[in-house]
């Protein structure tokens, strides 16, 4: 049985014919196991004598099987990593490496300059209560104000966040004041899309409480972060706007930065850009948040980040920027 063993082993070459060897020498009805159960037959010293050798010949076959299956499997390896697909080093590298989207870009680079001012940056869920994106800034239910914004109402009453202003409250219980942050976020609308509308696009909201915050204040800070983000000295007016949660409301115009306020396509000749309303925070939405309005006032904007994003890369159609079109996107990969 030694000698059959040897040229059977010697004749297998992988892991499932291993295995079959081993069933038949040593499964329940394998040769060895035969000849262990033949030893019932046997008077006591024939019994002894045959035992000992059929076991050394079961330890043996045993060990033989295991130290083939290691065998087997290292050859089976090294066959697998020879037949991989070879590399050649040497080739010139493919320098197609991914990119940022214009809106990280842009993202980024209002962070950095808004950081550097001593504003925080925080992140918000976009899944958000009606509390939180309409009540807690003084719009209560059936004020018309609702209206404005075609919501995305789900099925457990939370809704999509509307504007980035949802997270005021959040942001404003959760640090109290005095309060400077920026919390960038995807918005969603109902809305019928066009080359300047989107049913998803990102704006930037920014607050800033503490004691005697004045529309000075306000004036100062988007100034100097958007001459930053033009690179140019841009001049920036305030004309009436209205939101139920700041009193006064505005929108923010800016100089135009391609023809410097002279009037171009850009900005339809009028010199101006509208770019991002803001106001001083009701005292109402302070009050909610948990700050009392008799000691602190406070500025807030909603800067349109994705409109920005396009009028920094003269981007046209807003489509775009959702599109996934890297032959569009991969533009800016160097700015
Ligand atoms: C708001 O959303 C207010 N929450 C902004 C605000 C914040 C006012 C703080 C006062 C104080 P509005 O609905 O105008 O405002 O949107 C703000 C900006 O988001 C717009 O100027 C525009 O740049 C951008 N935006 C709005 N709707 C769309 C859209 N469908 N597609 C792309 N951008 C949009």
């Amino acid at each position: 049985l030694r000698q059959k063993f040897d040229a059977d082993l010697s004749e297998v070459r992988d892991s499932e014919s291993i295995e079959k060897l081993r069933v038949s020498y040593l499964g329940k009805k394998g040769s060895v196991t035969e000849l262990l159960k033949g030893l019932k037959d046997l008077s006591g010293a024939e019994k002894k004598e045959f035992g000992q050798t059929i076991n050394t010949l079961k330890r043996e076959v045993d060990e033989r099987i295991t130290a083939h299956v290691e065998r087997i499997r290292q050859e089976e390896e090294d066959r697998l990593v020879n037949s991989a697909e070879q590399y050649d080093v040497t080739l010139p590298m493919d320098t197609d490496c991914g990119s940022y989207h214009p809106i990280t870009l842009v993202q980024r680079e209002l962070e950095e300059i808004f950081a550097s001012m001593g504003f925080t940056i925080e992140d918000y869920r976009e899944v958000v209560t009606d509390y939180n994106c309409f009540e807690a800034l003084n719009i209560p239910k059936h004020h018309p104000a609702r209206d404005m914004q075609d919501t995305y109402y789900l099925d457990n009453g939370q809704l999509l966040k509307t504007h980035t202003s949802a997270a005021q409250n959040t942001i404003m219980k959760k640090y109290g004041a005095p309060l400077r942050a920026i919390f960038p976020g995807r918005c969603f609308r109902n809305e019928s899309t066009d080359a300047s509308h989107e049913n998803t696009f990102f704006q930037m909201e920014g607050i800033m409480i503490d004691k005697d915050i004045s529309i000075s204040n306000l004036i100062y800070f988007m100034k100097t972060m958007l001459s930053k983000v033009f690179k140019q000295d841009v001049q920036v007016r305030l004309r009436p706007g209205f939101f139920p949660f700041v009193e006064p409301g505005f929108e923010l115009d800016i100089s135009c930065h391609i023809c410097g306020g002279k009037g171009c396509s850009t900005c339809h000749g009028s010199g101006w850009i509208e770019l991002c309303p803001c106001g001083m925070i009701h005292p109402n939405v302070l009050r909610a948040g948990g700050i009392d309005p008799d000691e602190y006032t406070g500025f807030a904007f909603g800067l349109g980040l994705t409109r920005l994003a396009m009028m920094r890369y003269g981007i046209k159609d807003i489509r775009d920027l959702n599109s996934g079109n890297l032959k569009v996107l991969s533009q800016f990969n160097h700015e």
